[in-house]
């Protein structure tokens, strides 16, 4: 499909495919040099063809979405790009790709590119940071001045001193080609903590499989007969996903959406559950109790596919092994995690019927099959106290329960529960519940997240760092939550704060909370340099900014979140003086003195990355990526973790009991494994303004009665797409989503402009009313950047509270106060 086609369009067909498109095609033409402008009133001429000399690539946008990488032809006219059309990728039998979508925002890809907000040259900050002044300097300089300073400042205080940081605004392989340069740096990472919780406690309970993260491939989901959407606003968040769900809509399936806003999703559903924020686990056990009290325990599935007869000690909540009899030596693979059964412990592969209940003694040590840790857990709790504590009644919770034993049923989650510190809890509370019912390992039964349908793509290796094993590795890892301390302090958990740091696919000062933390430790920096496309907001307080090459304008390869690995081809020469990263990080490196490790070609990097044994039994080579573009590497069959897919847990079984269970990062804090092993439920940190079920109200919540969120929506992903007009022209500005009840008691109304703070900061933002928001509640949509609020920004207002278990940014776990402006 690539190359030079002239392609045969009539004058109709181009400008009028609909009225959205016609008026994209026009501007475009216009743009784009076009010598065939339509002519008003011949309508002689309407029909005559139009030669028009157009090549056509394969290429994908990279929206940072669930949909992430949707393919696309791009048409180049002029060189330029003027048009994007979908592509249409098949399965390997023949039937259309399910991942083959493309949302507006995929079409507007094309404004983008050509946004006046484009870097288009290396820029250095010439006025104070923020300040928006910047003189031009040119690549030379840029690359001499950065490495210079690298050198000094590592020379000086070591390699850690310079620390690198990317968030998930690309998964293009030539991203991973920075991590070449960082390792043969040692630089520190400063990692951000998007989904840590959700993504964690997926693979903590079903392992990373071959295919699968803890649970079942999106394509799976039209074979349920129930569908929850639990926590996750699909038509917003996964529009090219969503009409899975219409899918199994229409193959019968009942879809319930457990969310505390009445969403789009919510909407769409057959039930729709309001929720308190944060309470999900206790939905959850709620559901769990009464599934075990009307005997829709699944104990042959407890018994062979989770961990729930393995013995736990009482002593220190490890497993009783063969190796605490003396019958095996400790850690070889003779020794056998125990089960009960017949009145002794036996190895759990020689049993055939386990206990899963009880609590036994084995040569004088106290053991507990995990189940009964886990009903213990649960049964702490009564059906009125969880139906107190979620806000759903106790007919709705039975009702709930009623429905999930009544045929396959599927969660469909995403990272509402994981953006409060209590995230776990949620999580940890669904799958439970999907162990004891049996609801996993099945098509149409299990559960699917947002953000990864199909994240494994066999054959596509990072190779960035292949040849360094041994050789140089990164420094260590600042996660975002304590990278303020660490800024402030200049020592944290044995590390050095950092003095210089390079950012890339990745906007924090928007997209990480408590911006004015950010700010301060942009400003206690020597040296901070981003590299974008365009002038993000970590862009407009950088100390140097490098500009990127459009995904347009350079080779890749990409493979996220769909089976399919494609190779985008470059279609037009970059804009000003872009550069790909890939060519970035080969400046850089070579200034840096390593020029012996740079010697590669983009086109070595890209072809190195699909050889392989694993590619080549799927059919993946360099080669037939050039003729096909797009290759599905995965099985035919949707994968299901447990069935399809292996259970790649530490005991490969589902693991609803953590054993041993370590925080993610040893940062000093209290760390009780015993508690953290298996699922309870404790309120957010912040996020509990109200005294419930014995739970007290923060003391926060005298002064911010409110809880404030924020949602996806379909106009943004994150802060992309903030420049381009067709998108502003849907969505010109952000609001604070407020529901009318609220809004009587503050005195607000529609269009009024409201000042919502707390003690980290404010935004200044119009009121639209909104019946669908839960009381008590405020939502923002996801994305703004600050030059679309009227005063402050709504990142200021977020927090850093963690929990001991996962390093998170807890963006919901907020609570703030409203004032009417004007
Ligand atoms: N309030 C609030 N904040 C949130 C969330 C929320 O729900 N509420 N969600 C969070 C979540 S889950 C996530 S994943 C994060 C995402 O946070 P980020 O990863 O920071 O997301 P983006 O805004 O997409 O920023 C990516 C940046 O990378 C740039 N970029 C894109 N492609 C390339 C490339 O090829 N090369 C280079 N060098 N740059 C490129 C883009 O222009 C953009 O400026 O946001 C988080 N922030
Ligand atoms: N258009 C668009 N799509 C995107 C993105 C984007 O920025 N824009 N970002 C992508 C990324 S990186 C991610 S991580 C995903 C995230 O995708 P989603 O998980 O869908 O993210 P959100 O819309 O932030 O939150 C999901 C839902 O959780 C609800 N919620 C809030 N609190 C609770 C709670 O306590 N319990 C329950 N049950 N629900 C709660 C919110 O009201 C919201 O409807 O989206 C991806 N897709
Ligand atoms: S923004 Fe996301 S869903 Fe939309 S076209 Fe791009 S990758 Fe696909
Ligand atoms: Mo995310």
């Amino acid at each position: 499909m690539a190359g030079n086609e002239p392609s045969t369009l009539t004058r109709r067909t181009f400008l009028q495919t609909t009225a959205f498109a016609a008026a994209g095609a026009a501007s475009l033409a216009t743009l784009a040099g076009c010598s065939q402008p339509a002519s008003e009133g011949d309508a002689s001429k309407e029909d005559a063809p139009v030669e028009v000399a157009e090549e056509v690539y394969f290429q994908s946008c990279m929206g940072n979405c669930s949909g992430w990488g949707c393919p696309c032809y791009v048409h180049v006219r002029d060189g330029k790009i003027a048009n994007i059309t979908r592509a249409k990728l098949k399965c390997p039998d023949g039937s259309d790709s399910p991942y083959q979508e493309t949302c507006l925002k995929g079409y507007a890809n094309i404004e983008r590119m050509y946004s006046p907000t484009r870097v288009l040259y290396p820029m250095k900050r010439a006025g104070e940071r923020g300040a928006g002044d910047w003189e031009r300097i040119s690549w030379d300089d840029a690359v001499s001045e950065i490495t210079a300073k690298w050198k000094e400042l590592q020379e000086q205080y070591g390699p850690e001193a310079v620390a690198f940081m990317s968030g998930s605004g690309s998964g293009m392989a030539t991203i991973s080609y920075t991590g070449r340069l960082q390792a043969l740096m040692g630089a520190m990472t400063i990692a951000p903590c998007y989904d840590n919780t959700g993504m964690n406690v997926q693979m903590n309970h079903g392992g990373l499989g071959a295919y699968t993260i803890g649970h079942n491939e999106h394509r799976d989901m039209v074979n349920a007969n129930n569908l929850f959407i639990w926590g996750t606003n699909p038509t917003e968040s996964n529009i090219v996903d969503y009409h899975l769900v219409s899918q199994a809509k229409e193959n019968g399936a009942k879809v319930i959406c457990i969310d505390p806003i009445y969403t789009t999703s919510a909407a769409k559903a057959d039930i729709y559950v309001p929720i308190r924020p944060a309470t999900d686990g206790l939905l959850a056990a709620g559901m769990a109790l009464i599934s075990i009290r009307d005997g829709h325990e699944d104990v042959a599935h407890l018994q062979t596919m989770t961990v729930a007869p393995f013995l736990v000690k009482d002593s220190d909540g490890l497993y009783l092994r063969l190796s605490d009899l003396g019958q095996a030596e400790p850690l070889s693979e003779e020794d056998r995690v125990l089960v009960y059964e017949g009145g002794e412990a036996v190895a759990f592969d020689a049993a055939s019927n386990p206990e899963i209940r009880g609590s036994f003694e084995v040569e004088g040590v106290a053991v507990k099959p995990a189940y009964q840790i886990l009903l213990d857990r649960l049964n702490e709790w009564d059906l009125d106290t969880i139906a107190e504590m979620t806000d759903v009644p106790l007919e709705t919770i039975e009702e709930l329960a009623a429905i999930w034993n009544s045929g396959l049923s599927y969660i469909f989650t995403g990272f509402g529960p994981d953006h409060y510190a209590n995230g776990q809890c949620g999580y940890d509370g669904m799958f439970a519940l999907m162990d004891i019912t049996g609801q996993e390992a099945k098509h149409g039964a299990g559960c699917s997240c947002t953000d990864f349908s199909a994240p494994n793509t066999p054959g596509l290796v990072n190779t960035a760092t292949a040849d360094l094993v041994g050789v140089a590795a990164p420094g260590r890892t600042i996660h975002a939550p304590h990278f303020h301390q660490l800024m402030e302090d200049g020592e944290f958990a044995g590390m050095t704060a950092p003095k210089a740091a390079y950012i890339y696919i990745c906007n924090p000062i928007t997209n990480e909370p408590d911006r004015q933390k950010w700010l301060k430790s942009f400003d206690a920096m020597e040296m901070v340099v981003v590299s974008d496309m365009f002038m993000s907001e970590a862009a407009q307080y950088a100390d140097y900014v490098l500009p990127v090459a459009f995904l347009y304008e350079r080779d890749d390869l990409s493979s996220t979140s769909n089976p399919f690995v494609k190779y985008t081809q470059k279609a037009v020469e970059p804009a000003g003086e872009a550069k790909g990263d890939f060519e970035i990080i080969t400046a850089l490196g070579k200034a840096m003195g390593f020029e012996d490790y740079f010697t590669q070609d983009l086109t070595t990097f890209l072809a190195s990355c699909v050889t392989n044994d694993a590619a080549a039994a799927v059919g993946l080579s360099w080669e037939a990526l050039q003729e096909q573009h797009a290759i599905w590497t995965y099985p035919e069959e949707p994968q299901v973790v447990g069935l399809t897919d292996i259970i790649l847990s530490a005991t490969g079984r589902f693991e609803f009991y953590h054993e041993g269970i370590q925080p993610m990062a040893n940062v000093g804090q209290e760390w009780d494994m015993l508690k953290e092993s298996c699922w309870f439920w404790e309120p957010p940190i912040e996020a509990w303004p109200e005294t419930i079920g014995g739970f007290e109200a923060v003391d926060e919540a005298e002064k911010y009665p409110l809880l404030f969120i924020s949602e996806r929506c379909k106009f943004k992903t994150h802060t992309m797409f903030n420049n381009s007009p067709m998108i502003l022209e849907l969505d010109p500005e952000p609001y604070v989503k407020v529901n009318p009840k609220d809004a009587e008691a503050y005195g607000v109304t529609e269009g009024d402009v409201v000042r919502i703070e707390n003690d980290r900061g404010y935004v200044v933002i119009k009121v639209v009313l909104n019946a669908g928001v839960r009381p008590g509640m405020l939502v923002i949509d996801h994305g703004w950047e600050r030059d679309g609020y009227i005063d402050g920004h709504y990142s200021d207002l977020s927090t850093y509270e963690t929990w001991p278990r996962f390093e998170q940014d807890n963006w919901f776990d907020c609570l703030v106060q409203m004032e009417k402006v004007q």
